[in-house]
């Protein structure tokens, strides 16, 4: 192209351009301005700019969705800091200022993690909620909203190369309408990962898919600080074409809201597929997703249990955060933890594939004291897994050991006499496996009743692991 093509080129283009956007607005008429739908490109460099002038007029919220957000300690004023201190100074005078970063996802990589965190620490330190969104989702978006009325979108996230260096393409929109839509977009993003399974009954008394109140149920707690509509969410067991339809019809408030810190229990009632297997040799998932199919909603919350007691359920304790034991079942309440001490063992619940026999050593410590004579060892569901030998010992010379009796009562070894593992202390195991038990691939995991770690795990073709744990249960 000529440089005369060019500039028709280019005059052309203004022209198409001005047809589409106002590109001038009229400073003196601020009144109008207000009410006018505007939509301004902001390529490139002119992102800044554009940004940073807006963050600095918000005056009642600043609501962003951004996948990456760096803060450089070593640059004070970089773009990327510059905004970051808007967002501070925002907040400081009173404007409600939320942002969801992405994380949780692996394949991301660590340094990802490590610079969204420390983007978090910076913020948090002037006071600015940061959350990350949950595992499973690549939340991509680059979306800041600002007054519910100022939308920035595009693809420009807040670092170094796409504030200073990259092609980048975003909008910025002025729109009461468009404002709204993703304002309630950052809000349904904000509030649905506080939902969590809370509590679930594997085994009721009567049939598991009875009607309601009576069969399977699973409880959903909020975390949050806002209603969340659940209406349209599915529970599934491990199967993605097991799914229950959340909905007023199987709830016990009749409704699907759940409330800050309120409880919602969903009944099974009656569904065919969706089941919560009582197997004790199993493995079983309980799923919640924003809808169905699952491999195209978001996951919201995940739970796997291997074990279950007739009419006893799975809750955590606390509500929303803690770790899941079996206790009493509490539908609609807050959970309470089980007062009968026989329950509390010392429990690593089911692990996962691949499973391999061999020798594991590592370290067990306890937050209760226990008395102990039998090992349970969890085995790969159809498989005949099982321990041939247990030593438990400390490192001042007490130690006990446990040997398989063979197929008869094949889970389970016993111990030459019980014992007692004292709350606090450190011991050491060394476990052999034989047949295909259940492996959790940890380095270290907490567990009811305590923590449980791999100091190595050598399989039987003599190659070692570091983060090999044997899925297993100690019991009196
Ligand atoms: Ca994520
Ligand atoms: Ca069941
Ligand atoms: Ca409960």
């Amino acid at each position: 192209m000529n440089r005369h093509a060019i500039f028709g080129f280019c005059i052309l283009t203004v022209l198409i351009l001005s047809s589409v956007f106002s590109l001038s607005p009229n400073p003196d008429i601020n009144q109008v301005e207000e009410q006018t739908e505007r939509i301004i490109p902001v390529c490139n460099r002119d992102y800044f700019y554009h940004m940073h002038a807006e963050l600095q007029n918000a005056s009642s919220s600043i609501h962003i969705v951004q996948f990456q957000m760096r803060y450089y300690p070593s640059y004070p004023s970089s773009h990327s800091n510059i905004f970051l201190n808007d967002l501070i100074e925002a907040k400081e005078r009173g404007v409600d200022v939320k942002v969801m970063l992405e994380g949780g996802e692996d394949f991301l990589g660590e340094n990802f993690t490590e610079d969204q965190i420390k983007a978090q620490k910076y913020l948090e330190s002037g006071g600015v909620e940061v959350k990350f969104d949950g595992e499973g989702i690549t939340t991509h978006a680059k979306l800041i909203v600002i007054d519910k009325r100022v939308v920035i979108l595009g693809s420009t996230n807040w670092n170094y190369y796409a504030l200073d260096r990259n092609n980048e393409a975003s909008v910025l929109i002025k729109s009461n309408e468009i404002g709204e839509y993703y304002d309630d977009y950052f809000h349904k993003l904000w509030n649905q990962w506080e939902i969590k399974v809370n509590e679930f009954m594997p085994d009721p008394s009567g049939y598991d898919d009875a009607e309601m109140p009576n069969g399977e149920w699973v409880e959903l707690y909020n975390l949050g600080e806002e209603d969340v509509n659940v209406s349209g969410w599915v529970l599934y067991d491990l199967y993605d074409y097991h799914e229950l339809y959340i909905a007023p019809s199987n709830t016990n408030t009749g409704n699907t809201i759940v409330t800050p810190n309120g409880f919602l229990v969903v009944y099974r009632n009656g569904d065919d597929d969706f089941c919560l297997n009582n197997n004790n040799n199993g493995y079983e998932e309980v799923r919640l997703y924003d809808g169905y199919p699952a491999r195209e909603s978001t996951p919201i919350d995940k739970v796997s249990y291997s074990s279950s007691e007739r009419n006893k359920s799975w809750a955590r304790i606390p509500d929303g955060t803690g770790n899941f034991s079996i206790t009493k079942p509490t539908p609609g309440m807050k959970n309470v933890a089980n007062t009968h001490k026989h329950n509390e063992i010392f429990d690593t619940t089911g692990g996962t594939y691949p499973s391999l026999p061999g020798t594991h050593e590592g370290m067990l410590k306890l937050n209760q004291t226990i008395t102990v004579s039998k090992l349970y060892t969890y085995p790969c569901p159809g498989t005949g897994g099982h321990s041939e030998y247990a030593r438990i010992w400390n490192n001042s010379g007490w130690n006990v050991t446990a040997n398989w009796g063979g197929y008869r009562d094949w889970h389970n070894i016993t111990f030459d006499d019980s014992f007692k593992l004292a709350e606090g202390k450190t011991y050491n195991y060394t476990i052999k496996t034989g047949s295909y038990p259940q492996i959790i691939h940890k380095s270290s995991k907490e567990v009811t009743v305590g923590v449980i770690n791999c100091t190595e795990f050598t399989d039987t073709n003599g190659k070692r692991y570091n983060s090999w744990i044997p899925a297993i249960k100690f019991f009196q």
